[in-house]
């Protein structure tokens, strides 16, 4: 059975360029709801273990750097079917392939730096808000 929750960030690309309100714009009449929002800066060290399953990747390195390189904003949002829908209405890895309407299409500048994260399953959606959020961060 699908579950109701994701997980999001908002990577330091888009951040920087402040695409905040534009991208929880999208999200919003996506229609998910915000659960639990946080701007935050992750380390080198929790940035690798974040991606930890991404390790044997070309990309892994540079993927560290860039995700530690400036503030992020991370959000659980809930919907029915979340995690799917939300891949849906982020778009293809590559913006160059995203769909029009996307986020990635919209706001991505690059494979790597491509404006927001969304996950890939159910267990991972728990995991990823686990590693941001404490229970009592969540409405
Ligand atoms: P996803 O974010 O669409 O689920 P993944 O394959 O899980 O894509 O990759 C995680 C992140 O790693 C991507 O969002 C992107 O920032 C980065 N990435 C993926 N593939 C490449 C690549 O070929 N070159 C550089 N960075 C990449």
């Amino acid at each position: 059975m699908a579950g109701n929750i994701t997980f999001t960030m908002i990577k330091p690309d888009a951040v920087a360029e402040n695409h905040i309100g534009g991208i929880t714009q999208m999200i919003e009449q996506g229609g998910f709801r915000v659960v639990a929002m946080k701007k935050t800066k992750l380390t080198a060290e929790r940035a690798g273990k974040f991606y930890e399953v991404h390790k044997e990747r070309p990309f892994y390195g540079d993927l560290v750097k860039y995700m530690s390189s400036g503030p992020i904003v991370a959000m659980i949002l809930e919907k029915d079917n979340a995690v799917e829908d939300f891949r849906k209405l982020i778009g293809a890895t590559n913006p160059a392939q995203a769909e029009e309407g996307t986020i990635r299409r919209k706001y991505a500048k690059s494979i790597e730096a491509n404006a927001v994260h969304g996950s890939d399953s159910d267990e991972n959606a728990q995991i990823e808000g686990d590693f941001f959020f404490a229970a009592d961060e969540r409405f």
